[in-house]
């Protein structure tokens, strides 16, 4: 595969071929370990792969073999949060599970090696995952002093079920790909030589389908799942697509047009 880079970052690489962006967490020394500066690129990268209408899926990885990430860079943890060249002390992870769950096109992670703690929230919150044989899981939280009770905790349960959850939770085991793929926690495992095919594989499969119908069933299950919050989501899609109908046109040129709206020539479906 020919990767071009779309912008220059110091901690990520962000790439594309054709309609594939990909974001790769890039700290390979200590299995790829985010700062809160790397997340700011993260979510920079992700933002522009979000407007880029010729964008289809995302694909979120970690560079090299052992780690797709590691988590919170333990060594800049300081009073509160994370810390990086702004010297304040941030969880900003947290607004990039947010971006992830409402960026309408499918993200897809590509896990090869370690995936804990909240490296693998990241993981996670991807729609997708397709993992190497040589990936691992689990979370550390209780074990290094941090938890994430958020789409740590509620989604992991919504997907592998509350005793699993609480069972990664409390234990802070380590589960390998065949492990996490038996309690649904990824979707396929691959030899390693092999990842990037599959993760393209699927990606271009996802391609062929229609981009509205793939928005409105993520967003459709992030309704169910995020309360309110999903479902402004979700209604907020509708409203886009009201707003591309004559019908929807008419109230706003009225209103331009000083005039009362007539909304009588459109149907009243059943
Ligand atoms: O919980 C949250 C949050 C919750 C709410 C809101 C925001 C949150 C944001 C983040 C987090 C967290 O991520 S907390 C969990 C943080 N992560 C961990 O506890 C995992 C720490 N790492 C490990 O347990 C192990 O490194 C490993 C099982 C993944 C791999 O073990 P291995 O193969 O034996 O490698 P190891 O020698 O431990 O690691 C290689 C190098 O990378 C080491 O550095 P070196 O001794 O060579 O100088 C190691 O210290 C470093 N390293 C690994 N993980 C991290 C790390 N350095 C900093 N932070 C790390 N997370």
């Amino acid at each position: 595969v020919e990767w071009s880079t779309v912008k220059e970052y110091s901690e990520i690489f962000f790439e594309r071929t054709d309609a594939i962006a990909k974001i790769t967490m890039n700290n390979p020394r200590h299995h790829n370990a985010f700062t809160p500066d790397m997340v700011q690129e993260m979510i920079d990268a992700f933002s522009i792969a979000r407007d880029d209408a010729s964008i289809g899926v995302i694909i979120l990885t970690g560079e090299g073999d052992k780690a797709f990430s590691s988590g919170g860079d333990q060594s800049v943890r300081g009073n509160g949060g994370y810390v990086g060249h702004d010297h304040i002390a941030r969880l900003n992870v947290l607004d990039l599970q947010h971006l992830m769950r409402i960026i309408p096109k499918p993200i897809i992670a590509m896990v090869k090696g370690w995936s804990v703690g909240g490296g693998n929230i990241l993981q996670l919150v991807c729609d997708l995952t397709i993992a190497a044989d040589n990936a691992m899981f689990g979370q550390t939280g209780p074990k290094v002093g941090s938890f994430d009770a958020g789409y740590g905790s509620g989604y992991l349960a919504r997907v592998i079920g509350h005793k699993r959850a609480k069972e990664v939770w409390f234990l802070n085991k380590f589960y390998t790909a065949k492990e996490a793929y038996d309690m649904n926690w990824i979707n396929r495992v691959v030899p390693l030589a092999e990842v990037e095919d599959a993760t393209m594989e699927w990606a271009n499969i996802i391609l062929q389908k229609s981009p509205t119908a793939l928005r409105f069933i993520k967003a459709a299950m992030n309704a169910d799942t995020d309360g309110l919050a999903g479902l402004q989501q979700f209604a907020g899609d509708a409203t886009m697509l009201y707003y591309t109908t004559e019908e929807g046109k008419e109230g706003k040129n009225a209103f331009l047009e000083k005039r009362d709206p007539d909304f009588s020539k459109y149907p009243k479906f059943p």
